[in-house]
């Protein structure tokens, strides 16, 4: 979706509602993704709507440049168009069948982290403590060349701290009430089992061989 414009559609699930259960039940799937998201998406094409200037504009510039967007447009860009980018992200981020990290990531997590258990302790740790709605996220900072376990709030990307997002955990009760109810904890184990880190491989592969755009 980050290279979409105006007018933004909602991007299908690439598994059936029910495969992630029942990690995730078809339940919230459906109502994640269809209601939640799709909201996002609605919002954010009734914020544009009315500013022609920014059709032609792809979300990942939208939410690069929010200080440079009209003062009424950064607001409803922040909160929808983070919504999309974040959701699409995690969406696709997640796996029915278990994945492992493999040769580059793989190779920068063991650097950074000394093992694949102990960056999955610092994610899982970082998601649970996020306190009311946000987002756990493993990122690359490509200054410095190294991953980084980081949260952002509501919905915020990893671009404002100009942090190129790998992994992302959505932490909002409606990612998990329904199936978990409070304990956000067993939510955030259960679906990091469900991440799909041959995806993220390939995520981290791209931007290390500078293969991809990159925003900033
Ligand atoms: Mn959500």
């Amino acid at each position: 979706m980050k290279n979409a414009h105006y007018p933004f559609e909602l991007p299908p699930l690439y598994f059936p509602e029910t495969a992630l259960e029942p990690t995730i039940s078809a339940q919230t799937m459906g109502f994640h993704h269809g209601k939640h998201f799709q909201k996002y998406v609605d919002s954010l094409n009734a914020a544009l709507e009315g500013h022609p200037e920014y059709h032609d504009t792809c979300l990942e510039q939208l939410i690069c440049q929010l200080d440079s967007l009209p003062q009424a447009l950064q607001t409803p860009v922040r909160h929808n168009g983070g919504g999309c980018f974040n959701h699409d992200f995690y969406f696709r981020g997640l796996s029915p069948r278990p994945t492992e990290p493999q040769g580059a990531l793989l190779e920068e997590i063991q650097k950074d982290f000394g093992s694949f258990e102990t960056m999955q302790k610092e994610l899982m740790a970082a998601s649970v403590a996020v306190f009311g709605s946000g987002w756990g996220w493993l990122c690359y900072d490509k200054h410095r060349g190294t991953l980084r376990v980081v949260t952002t709030k509501n919905q915020d990307t990893p671009y404002e701290q100009k942090l190129y997002p790998i992994v992302a955990v959505d932490v909002w009760e409606h990612a998990y009430y329904l199936d978990y109810q409070n304990r956000r904890p067993d939510y955030v184990q259960a679906v990091l089992r469900h991440i799909d880190w041959e995806h993220a491989s390939g995520i981290f592969r791209n931007l290390v061989d500078g293969g991809v755009d990159t925003p900033f």
